[in-house]
């Protein structure tokens, strides 16, 4: 190994905690490298799952014995330990959603419906991944509402100029990205939110991209609305969370109606739960919140600043030895980034570059990476990406690069 990371992470100790990542993929040790798209579980998640359905399995806050109130503190303390990990105020302002989208569809549906009339305006940036778009078309359709976008640079970094000129008198909701799936890059969002603030405008970020790799506390960022999902942070699929402060909640309509979230039901009317159970109608996913609880206990044992240093280190390293490459080009300079880059190479069409990696074992995602309008502004149809974990290595981008320079000879341009 030609780098040692300067940060004090046991990458070799943390590989041992994560067993799918010892196999050999097309005879070749797996790297794996599609991290933005979901992350590998290490065995203390894996091993809550299974204790929770061996041992404890029951529905919750329903049942009057044993194993329904070990599932219920089960789920609530899972609960508990996001509002510590996100730095909100109470275990009140976390909603249990099925990730990133259904936690922004929830806020669209929920807090959009009331608040959002014919003529008002949203705004959203052009960086954003189809989840943090389509649920605000369909209300503006719905309400006759109008979006906006904020362009971004070359650089791939939010226009500040023309947010500026876009918050006007009938801006109602921006919604924004912390960290793009695409770019890499993590918004300056005190600014956008101060921004928006200001005028007394709520903010809704969507941090699919950046609870995983960064300390969040909302009560410092000040945001209304805070979105993520499990399985982008080594927690289970199938389980996300909407922060929303409690003021914002209190205010809202239910999302979905059924068990659980209701006071008393008559035949033609119905009082609803207090939050957060008010926006969790039926069984929720116990398993899914015991598996995030776990891996948020995982996270912040290794420590979220020692990851988003060594994740750091890792970008930077990988970005210099990439764009020594003849024909390389990479899609987003952001001074501020995280460990997603997107790519091309030569001619080379991603689709084949991700095959031809996934021949060396190494796991990329190619595509728009459901982030259509940067591919139309940007006038490509595709990208492929790479994206980096707590438990990706130098040596693991050194083979990779080794590998995009077979790529070079293989497609021979
Ligand atoms: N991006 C990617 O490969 P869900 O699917 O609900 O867990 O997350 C949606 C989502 C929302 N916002 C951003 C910025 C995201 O990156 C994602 C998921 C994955 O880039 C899958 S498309």
């Amino acid at each position: 190994m030609v780098h040692s990371a300067t940060t004090h992470l046991d990458v070799e100790a943390i590989r041992t905690d994560f067993p799918i990542l010892h196999q050999k993929v097309n005879d070749h040790p797996l790297v794996y490298l599609d991290n933005a798209a979901t992350t590998q579980k290490p065995q203390a998640v894996i091993d809550a799952i299974s204790a929770y359905y061996q041992n404890d399995n029951a529905n919750v806050h329903r049942a009057i014995h044993k194993l329904g109130e070990r599932a219920t503190i089960g789920y609530e303390s899972a609960r508990k330990k996001v509002a510590q990990f996100i730095g909100a105020a109470s275990e009140r302002e976390i909603i249990f959603t099925r990730g990133t989208t259904e936690a922004i569809n929830l806020v669209a549906a929920s807090w959009g419906r009331k608040f959002i009339s014919a003529g008002d305006e949203i705004i959203l940036s052009e960086m954003e991944h189809h989840s943090n778009i389509i649920p605000w078309q369909l209300l503006a359709q719905e309400k006759g509402a109008t979006l906006k976008y904020i362009p971004f640079t070359e650089e791939g970094t939010l226009d500040f100029t023309q947010f500026e000129l876009l918050l006007g008198k009938r801006t109602k909701l921006v919604a924004i990205t912390h960290m793009s799936n695409v770019f890499g890059t993590i918004n300056p969002i005190k600014r956008i939110i101060s921004m928006a603030h200001d005028r007394s405008i709520p903010v809704l970020l969507d941090g699919a991209q950046s609870a995983p790799h960064l300390p969040i506390d909302v009560q410092h960022l000040d945001c209304d609305f805070y979105a993520f999902s499990g399985h982008k942070m080594a927690a289970p699929t199938g389980i996300g969370v909407l922060y929303a402060k409690r003021a914002r909640l209190e205010n809202m309509n239910p999302y979905q109606g059924g068990g659980e979230m209701i006071n008393s039901v008559w035949h033609d009317r119905a009082t609803w739960n207090e939050i957060p159970h008010k926006f969790e109608a039926g069984t929720p996913n116990i398993a899914g919140a015991i598996g995030l609880g776990a891996a948020i206990d995982y996270l912040q044992s290794v420590g979220m600043e020692n990851i988003a240093l060594y994740e750091q280190e890792l970008t930077t390293y990988a970005l210099d030895k990439m764009m020594a490459l003849p024909g390389m080009k990479v899609y987003g300079h952001a001074p501020e980034r995280g460990g997603a880059i997107s790519f091309n190479l030569g001619n080379v069409h991603p689709h084949d570059m991700a095959q031809f990696l996934d021949q060396q074992g190494i796991a990329v995602r190619a595509g728009h990476h459901c982030a259509q309008l940067i591919m139309q502004k940007l006038d490509i149809a595709a990208t492929t990406r790479a994206s980096f974990y707590l438990y990706n290595t130098f040596d693991e981008i050194d083979y990779f690069v080794e590998q995009l320079k077979k790529a070079q000879s293989f497609f021979d341009f």
